[in-house]
């Protein structure tokens, strides 16, 4: 990012490339009014107020380009806290690029990835959490993603961390008096208090620091690998937890023989199915040879593994492909399938594989679609560790993970130092290094160019 940059005024395509109904170009920056009214014919944009919207034209040596509706922004109330205008055009990939390059040549620059959210960061209107928080939005894909950045983007991480940020401020306040006064040799800060206060900023960062775990999940989704031998009923399974006839079917064993991948959304968080070829230990066939290699490597990289069965198959078959492919050792849920064809019904099946070594156990009949909403459910908890509640924050970027293990480290020698009694100033200097790692994440101390450049740089152009 060039560093002056800031100072100029940008433009951009705020909607997607292509046509469409309407697509807006944005613009930012001291002279963004004047660069448009230079190109506008209807009110003299210079004498609106801010909020307003004008209907007129774009023109270009007498030429009408478009019918527009220009909407203004006054610094410092606006998305960037710069004076900004939004120009409406019809959705015409040809219109939007002219009104682009006409602004351009009216002295307007084109805007870098992320430049208007860097803009509203560098001056003052969001914390970097928020502003991470706005390409987490328009990233998001599923209603949990959406809501765990939408609890950013209104402050949410914000006002823990700054919560944090106080009770340290307050501790190293009381530390820094105590050394004003050195010589009477006053203890103004009860040691006693100054630990409580640390376990309890200590607490939370690991509070934060766990629900990094569930911050995966939502952002990421889950991996869900579906198991079992030749005609267990994956691929049926798959079609019943889909609702849709995605995967080939056949009682022929071997029938899928590559791996299937589909999207499955559970209460907002999105789960990766992937329908594997069934192993068996001893094949001659080069294709499912392959297949069977696939879905061992899915297994090692799923999140959870679907082991089904067919619970008309003996204990010690099932035993036995729970060893081979040693499933005890993944987070897993057992799957007897077939229900609708079996003489036992779900308490004598429980006895009957009472000695699977996998606590979660479902029976079903995935042909007939019974026990799938059960499953789903289970699916969820496990993933989710029941644990969503999105009134409180959940850490979803590594770069926030970091900075937190970084300060939890820091705690701990603040903690030691008082164990150890340690004089004040050194104590005041670790407190220092605990608050720099909060304001690594937020952004209060002066952010490396490179950082914000990284930051900034995933975002798309007109954000
Ligand atoms: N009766 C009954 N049949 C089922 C059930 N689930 C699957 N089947 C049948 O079992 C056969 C194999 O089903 P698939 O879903 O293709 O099995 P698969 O595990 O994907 O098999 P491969 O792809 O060969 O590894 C088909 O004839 C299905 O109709 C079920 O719940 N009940
Ligand atoms: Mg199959």
């Amino acid at each position: 990012m060039q560093t002056n940059h800031h100072v100029d005024t940008i433009v951009a395509l705020a909607t997607p490339p292509g046509s469409g109904a309407i697509g807006i170009i944005r613009l930012s920056g001291s002279r963004a009014i004047p660069i448009v009214n230079s190109i506008f014919k209807g009110k003299n944009l210079l004498l609106q107020q801010g909020y307003t919207v004008h209907y007129g034209e774009i023109i270009h040596e007498s030429e009408v380009i478009d019918q527009v509706l220009i909407t203004l922004f006054k610094t410092p109330k606006s998305y960037t806290g710069e004076d900004m205008v939004e120009i409406s055009c019809h959705g015409s990939s040809y219109i939007l690029e002219t009104v682009i390059q006409l602004c351009i040549q009216k002295g307007a620059v084109p805007a870098m990835p992320g430049e208007f959210t860097q803009r509203a960061f560098l001056n003052g209107k969001m914390d970097l959490t928020q502003a991470e928080a706005v390409a987490d939005l328009i990233a998001s894909n599923a209603s949990a993603a959406h809501k765990a950045a939408l609890h950013n983007l209104k402050g949410g991480f914000k006002h823990v961390l700054d919560g944090m940020r106080e009770q340290l401020i307050h501790f190293s306040a009381l530390i820094e008096l105590e050394l004003d006064f050195s010589q009477e040799d006053v203890a103004f800060a009860d040691r006693n208090a100054l630990m409580d206060l640390l376990l309890q900023i200590t607490q939370r960062t690991h509070q934060l620091l766990q629900s990094f775990t569930l911050g995966n999940v939502i952002k990421n989704g889950v991996k869900v690998a579906i198991v079992g031998k030749p005609n267990a009923g994956k691929s049926t399974l798959l079609n019943a937890l889909l609702n849709e006839e995605r995967a080939i079917v056949s009682a022929i064993a071997g029938t899928t023989r590559d791996t299937v991948e589909e999207t499955l959304n559970i209460n907002g968080i999105l789960f990766k199915l992937i329908d594997t070829a069934g192993i068996r230990q001893h094949t001659t066939d080069e294709i499912e040879a392959i297949g069977i290699a696939r879905s061992k490597k899915a297994i090692e990289q799923s999140d959870i593994v679907l082991f089904i069965f067919d619970i008309n198959d003996s204990i010690n078959e099932v035993l036995s492909q729970i060893n081979q492919w040693d499933l005890a050792k993944h987070q897993c849920i057992a799957v007897g399938n077939k229900l609708d064809v079996s003489a036992s019904n779900i308490q004598l099946l429980q006895q009957q594989f009472s000695n699977i070594p996998i606590t979660n156990r479902h029976y079903i009949s995935a042909l007939q679609q019974d026990g799938i909403e059960a499953l789903k459910l289970s699916l969820f908890n496990m993933a989710t560790g029941d644990s969503l509640n999105f009134e409180n924050t959940i850490i979803t970027n590594s770069r926030h993970f970091a900075a937190l293990q970084s300060l939890s480290q820091a705690l701990q020698e603040v903690k030691q130092g008082i164990d150890n009694n340690i004089p004040g100033d050194l104590l005041a200097l670790d407190i220092r290094r605990c608050l720099h790692f909060l304001g690594i994440i937020t952004g209060r101390i002066e952010t490396d160019r490179d950082i914000l450049g990284t930051i900034f740089g995933k975002f798309c152009i007109g954000k």
